[in-house]
Parts: C-alpha cells; structure tokens; sequence
C-alpha cells in the first residue's frame, strides 16, 4: 500500500501544475527557437526550451517535496548507456519523479504540431502518478495508480478492437541508426501486413496516451527511455490496456523494447513481433 504523501498538495496536483506551466510556457516558444544543439547525432536534437522547462518543473516539484528524487532527461548525458546508468543510480528511491519535458523535440523545432510534456511519480519502482500535457490540443491525460485514468476528467478507456486487422498501431522511428531504427523497421514492415494502418506523430508519450484513450489500439517502438514512457504506462494500464516488453515480460522502469495495447491483441502483436525477430532482446 502507497502511504500518503506528506505535503501541502498532493503529488497529482504537482504533476498537474507541472505540465500545464511548463506546455504554455513551451507553446509560447513555439517557431521562435534559434540556437538548435545536436546531442549524439544530427537527428537528436535539444533546444533551450527543453532545458528551460526541466528546469522550471524541477523547482516546482522540489517547493512541494524537496527530498523527493528527480531523473529528467536534460540533466542525463545522450546516449543509451547513459541513460540506463542514471536510471539505475535512482530506480530504488523511495519517490523519484521522473520527467521528460518536452517529448518530440524534433516536432517543436519543426513546428509539426505533436509535442508534450511528460511526468511521471514512481514509488519504490512502480509508477503511481502519470501526467501527459499536449499543449497545442489543450489536452491533459491524468492517470493515478488504482484510480483510473481521466482525460480533462472523463473516463479513459482503451479501444475494444480484436485483432490485428481491425487496428491502428502506432509506431516510431527511433533515431538511433545503430540499433533501434533496423529493429522497428523490421518490426513495421511486418505490422503493416496484418493491421488496419499504421501512425507515427513522433512522441512516445503520446502515442501510450493515444493507446489509453482508444485512438490507437497499440504502441511498439524499441530503444525508448524511462522518462519517454513512465508517465504513459500508468495512463494504459489505468485504462484497461496492457503493457509489456517486447517478450511479454510485465513492465518495470528499465524496459526500453515496449509494447502497449487494448489488451485484446497483445498476444497477436507480440507473435508477429517475435516472427520477424523485431523485439531487440
Ligand atoms: P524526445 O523528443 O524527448 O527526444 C520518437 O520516436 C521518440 O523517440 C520520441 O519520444 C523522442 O523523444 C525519442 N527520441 C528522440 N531522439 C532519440 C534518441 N536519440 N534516442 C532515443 N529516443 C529518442
Ligand atoms: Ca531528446
Ligand atoms: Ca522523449
Ligand atoms: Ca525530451
């Protein structure tokens, strides 16, 4: 059981504030970013504004609860192995907070309207709170561990498609030439000749967000990172979808190879996964 959080607000009210602040604030910015820096290659961008908002949701979160623990993205070195030792260096917190400020970067810069701002509250490892912020649609995604998931406060549910045939999934194009992007295109060249349609807006988070309000019945992508997904888990899972790795393994804060549905056609997804050797493990 989660014992209650000592504090003026509780830690969803935080994530909340958190999100909608720093979405406006990243709206505002929207077409006027000038100094683009690049991290590990030209396709992995970081703006001003991405280290502008970690920053503003890091105060925020520490005025409330400052012996709280916080991974964000900005504050970790590029790279994958990067990211899993920083993960590892506070999985076992008592309360780690873990944020990505604004998830499709590549979109803000280029001004292709599908961005968030993502945060997500873990106790002892397991997700409790997650919050997804769209700021261009104004659409907030709340989730809490056991309490449901809510949009604008009405009820999310996943879709109740069948099977593959009936489905959109949604996919991603993860940078990284040396591993991810071969594997997910294996994995989409097999999808795409058993579902409906295939979508990919470029943010992680929002496709889990998608997947938990029945816009998608799927999500698969491998070589994401805690802070791309924590948040959006919880939304999946509150909303009566499921979520694995790749192998069907339950979900835990180092899974990075992820596969999130309806729950109807889990097993389906991750035999034709499996089939053309596209789960990366
Ligand atoms: P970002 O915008 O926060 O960087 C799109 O497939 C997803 O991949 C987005 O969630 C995006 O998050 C993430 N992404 C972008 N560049 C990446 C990289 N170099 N390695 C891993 N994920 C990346
Ligand atoms: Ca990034
Ligand atoms: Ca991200
Ligand atoms: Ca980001």
């Amino acid at each position: 059981k989660v014992p209650y959080v000592v504090g003026s607000k509780s830690p969803t009210a935080v994530a909340i504030n958190c999100a909608s602040k720093a979405g406006e604030w990243i709206k505002s910015r929207l077409g006027l970013v000038k100094e683009l820096d690049t991290k590990l290659s030209a396709q992995d961008l970081v703006t001003d504004v991405d280290k502008g908002a970690e920053l503003m949701i890091r105060k925020l979160i520490l005025t409330h609860f400052p012996d709280h623990d916080i991974l964000g993205e900005e504050d970790v070195a590029p790279g994958a192995a990067a990211a899993v030792k920083a993960l590892s260096e506070v999985r076992d917190s008592e309360y780690l907070w873990i944020v990505d400020p604004i998830d499709g970067t590549t979109n803000f810069v280029h001004g292709f309207p599908y961005f968030c701002v993502s945060i997500a509250l873990a106790y002892k490892g397991e997700v409790i709170v997650g919050v997804i912020y769209d700021p261009i649609r104004d659409e907030l995604f709340v989730a809490e561990k056991g309490k449901g998931a809510y949009i604008h406060g009405k009820k999310s549910e996943v879709s109740n498609d069948g099977s593959l045939s009936d489905s959109i999934l949604a996919i991603g194009f993860n940078p990284d030439r040396d591993f991810a992007l071969p594997v997910n295109m294996k994995g989409i060249t097999a999808l795409s000749g058993e579902v409906r349609s295939l979508r990919a807006v470029g943010s992680a988070a929002l496709h889990l967000a998608y997947v938990a309000t029945g816009r998608v019945s799927g999500y698969y992508e491998v070589g994401l990172n805690s802070w791309d997904v924590a948040a959006g888990v919880l939304l999946v899972t509150e909303s009566g979808g499921v979520v694995s790795d790749t192998a069907g393994n339950p979900y835990h804060l180092g899974v990075r190879n992820l596969v999130a549905t309806n729950g109807k056609i889990h097993a389906e997804l991750l035999e034709t996964l499996s089939a053309a050797d596209a789960t990366g493990l």
